[in-house]
């Protein structure tokens, strides 16, 4: 086989974002495209020659023919072993696992994640380095660098291989591994969980629905769920992954998993139910009649992880995004754990979960994980609750309530614009940039504000400083707003608003959430302006 050395010229539109590279599918199906960017990816860590790589995605439309590409110039880039998920799929938690099983210098994971997929919708890529996590900073940006001066890329002419089942092939020099995707994390979750404690709880009646959102966890739900733990056939639904997630958004908030939540609200409701999203990292938590916000699960599982065999000698520490709520951090205040508050996305966690510093994470936008890898990982966080479940023998709202009792209740909201022009989402925020420092001491809406400021943030193991990752307004009151502009979407630009408003221990923590959030949405509607700028009244999304 014959390896062609391809001149080429950098293209625009490049730049890695929250989650690695995230654009329109026809971009990324644009001559040259993928390409460039993997030999970006190559070149940036120093070429891939003697390397081992895992390769995986989410099944979404292009996902196939982007790992034949990948593979072919792996191959011709000198890697020595590719190690691929089974008919190309893998989940993102799943690929995170094997890069660390198999001490793989990285990995790449095709997948837009919550996004829509299809060749009108989203596609994506992302590099996780050697720890198994997506690529700090400094990676990306080396990696950013390199797409603006590559010339040309290497890629072996030869025809598709089958990926369709497990077992090694060759590929020039270089061997591809082709791996049944859920067997290794099966195997990982098997050590972390008391499987035979939740088998038990399932046999005695407690019921459960998963929806996969026609996303990569079905195949995963399937055999851990309803293979290992003998939940009865039909608890996971949409569980075969399609390349256009079913037409629908494969995002586990009460938005998008409308049905489920439907269901979880209604006279029929099972004990439990939960989503996850088109890549398998995030997850969505309801139990009978009660949806708990992403801010609030992370709480509660810090609070109660040590009931699980994989946590019982209890947590170095949590961390948690900017624009969660506060709720993780009053757990670890009262058990005396550290706690730290890093920018939204997951590479922030990085270095605190490699330096043993925390155990648990967690971001609002329903991404939770530990340790056990080093991505949020939404079949885990479901499996952790049904540990929880299974020793506490209570249902999720009496968690929720014992919970709130004892720590008062973060009432919380992400108010989301969606494709907001961008010079207008851009002239927002440096508006209020702009009169951050003179806020502090006035009312807006009845609302005092007691500080503002721009989160910037310093890693505490390596000192790298990440600026401009939100700003952050606080009220007398205990309530909170957060504004930042979104890193992972393909059209204009969306505005995030993030509101929260603290309830102490001995109050009613029965209020309906929007209406326990008025006050600071007001203020923070009239101090941004929001909806002179944009002309819109309302949110497009409300999670
Ligand atoms: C969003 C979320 C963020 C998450 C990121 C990737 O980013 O807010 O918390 O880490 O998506 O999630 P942004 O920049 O659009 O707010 V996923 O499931 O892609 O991996
Ligand atoms: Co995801």
């Amino acid at each position: 086989m014959k390896t062609e050395i391809v001149t080429t010229k950098p293209i625009e539109g490049q730049k890695p974002g929250t989650s690695g590279l995230r654009k329109k599918t026809r971009m990324f199906m644009a001559p040259g495209y993928v390409e460039n960017f993997v030999q970006a990816i190559f070149n940036a860590i120093g070429g891939a020659a003697g390397k081992t790589f895992v390769v995986g995605g989410d099944g979404r439309f292009f996902n196939a023919a982007a790992i034949q590409t990948i593979l072919r110039m792996a191959a011709a880039n000198g890697a020595v072993r590719v190690i691929v998920g089974q008919n190309g799929l893998l989940s993102t938690p799943a690929a995170s696992h094997l890069i660390r099983l198999h001490g793989t210098d990285g990995g790449m994971i095709l997948s837009a994640s919550h996004n829509p997929g299809g060749v009108d919708q989203d596609f994506g890529l992302k590099f996780n380095t050697a720890n198994g996590g997506p690529a700090p900073e400094n990676v990306t940006e080396a990696i950013f660098a390199h797409t603006r001066t590559v010339d040309s890329y290497r890629i072996l002419k030869s025809g598709d291989l089958d990926l369709s089942t497990p077992g090694a092939q060759s590929l020039g020099t270089m061997t591809v591994d082709v791996v049944d995707p859920v067997q290794d994390y099966q195997a990982l979750m098997e050590t972390l969980f008391d499987f035979d404690k939740i088998r038990k709880m399932l046999a005695n009646g407690f019921t459960l629905r998963f929806d996969a959102m026609h996303a990569v966890t079905g195949p995963y739900a399937k055999a851990v769920l309803e293979g290992a733990l003998g939940a009865p056939d039909g608890t996971v639904l949409n569980a075969i992954p399609s390349e256009d997630f079913g037409g629908g958004h494969p995002d586990p908030n009460p938005v998008w998993a409308k049905t489920l939540m439907d269901l979880m609200m209604s006279e029929a409701a099972p004990d439990f139910g939960a989503a996850s999203d088109g890549d398998g990292d995030r997850n969505m938590i309801v139990g009978r009649g009660l949806y708990i916000t992403p801010s609030d699960s992370l709480a509660v599982l810090a609070a109660n992880a040590h009931l699980a065999p994989g946590y019982a000698a209890g947590l170095a520490g949590v961390a948690r995004s900017m624009p969660t709520s506060r709720a993780s951090d009053r757990v670890a205040e009262r058990i005396g754990i550290r706690h730290y508050e890093t920018p939204t996305g997951w590479k922030f966690f990085g270095n605190l979960l490699d330096a043993g510093l925390v155990t648990l994470c967690g971001e609002e936008s329903a991404g939770t994980g530990s340790d056990h890898v080093r991505e949020k990982d939404g079949l885990w966080a479901v499996l952790l609750w049904l540990n929880i479940l299974a020793e506490r023998k209570v249902s999720v709202a009496e968690i929720m309530t014992d919970h709130w009792r004892t720590y008062g209740r973060d009432y919380y909201s992400r108010h989301d614009y969606e494709a907001v022009p961008s010079e207008i989402a851009e002239r927002l925020m440096a508006d209020l940039r702009a009169r951050l420092t003179d806020l502090a001491g006035q009312s807006f809406a009845g609302q005092t504000v007691s500080a503002a400021d721009e989160f910037s943030y310093t890693d505490p193991v390596d000192g790298t400083v990440s600026s401009n990752q939100g700003i952050r307004i606080t009220f007398e009151g205990d309530a909170r707003s957060v504004l930042r502009l979104s890193g992972t979407g393909t059209e204009g630009t969306t505005l995030r608003v993030y509101l929260e408003q603290y309830a102490p221990p001995s109050a009613d923590h029965k209020r309906h959430t929007q209406e326990a959030l008025i006050g600071v949405r007001n203020a923070v509607a009239e101090i941004s302006g929001v909806a002179t700028l944009t002309g819109r009244t309302q949110p497009d999304v409300m999670t």
